[in-house]
């Protein structure tokens, strides 16, 4: 427990190497939810980019800072900061990346649709009104083949299962089984949404057009893919043999 007030809305902003994008996108994140309180999760950047967010977090008290001792992963960096908004009492808690590919004009319709009842959003490229630019064939068709064979392996509504911009209700957040999450990598996006489904949230989806990353480099890889495949699989997996179990019971 911490001593802070219960505070609305966190926005959980992981960054490796993002020196060249923080300084202007926090900014631009809080014009459009001044109310908001902005949590960048830092895995000790080489570039300087925990320091430069520490500077940030002196000069403006929106501006808050996690620094974890290494690179362990993106699931991992968003599983604490997630942690960190809960245990400070936030009510919404919103995840995007620092790189601009997910656009900060999005958040107060993302936000409005968790006021309308919605428990998680997603900033959706594959419903009508969204898409994505920039990006070159070879990854449009892993995002877009990995969120179909995702959606079909786990038999889910949704169509991006990909992405990583969407806003949570703090009792669906807070709800996930933190300690048993198969995910440290990107896939995380998949289990979450796909934990949540089956918790029976209520999933909106709102278009989006992903724009590749401004400026710093890329740290898709092939064993993150790899690692999909394989969580994904598993998913259904353990969901079938829990089911068959149940029923010679
Ligand atoms: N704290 C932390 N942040 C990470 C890690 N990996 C990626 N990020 C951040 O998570 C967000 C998404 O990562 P990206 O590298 O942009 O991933 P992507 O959008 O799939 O791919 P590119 O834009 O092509 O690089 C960015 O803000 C990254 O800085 C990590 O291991 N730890
Ligand atoms: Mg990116």
């Amino acid at each position: 427990m911490t001593s802070e007030p219960r505070t609305g809305t966190w926005v959980v902003l992981p960054t490796y190497n993002e020196i060249e994008n923080l300084p202007q996108i926090a900014p631009a994140i809080l014009r459009q939810l001044p109310e908001a309180t902005l949590l960048v999760v830092d895995d000790s950047s080489p570039d300087g980019t925990g320091a430069l967010a520490d500077r940030m977090a002196a000069q403006n008290q929106k501006v808050r800072v996690l620094h974890r001792p290494a690179k362990q992963g993106l699931g991992k960096a968003y599983t604490d900061g997630f942690r960190h908004a809960l245990d400070a009492g936030a009510e919404v808690i919103v995840q995007m990346d620092a790189d601009w590919s997910h656009d900060p004009t999005n958040l107060p319709a993302m936000v409005a649709e968790l006021v309308n009842g919605a428990d998680l959003v997603i900033g959706s490229r594959y419903v009508k009104g969204g898409g994505v630019r920039n990006w070159g064939i070879l990854r449009r068709l892993v995002s877009r083949g990995g969120s179909i064979f995702a959606r079909i392996v786990l038999r889910l509504s949704a169509h991006d299962l990909t992405g990583g911009f969407k806003a949570w209700r703090r009792g669906t957040l807070a709800a996930l089984p933190w300690s048993s999450l198969h995910s440290g990598g990107y896939v995380f996006q998949i289990e979450t949404t796909f934990r949540a489904s089956r918790a029976g949230a209520r999933v909106v989806e709102l278009p989006i057009v992903f724009v590749d990353r401004r400026l710093g480099a890329s740290k898709m890889s092939r064993r993150i893919i790899f690692e999909a495949l394989l969580v994904v699989l598993r998913l259904r997996w353990d969901e079938l043999r829990g089911r068959s179990a149940r029923s010679r019971r």
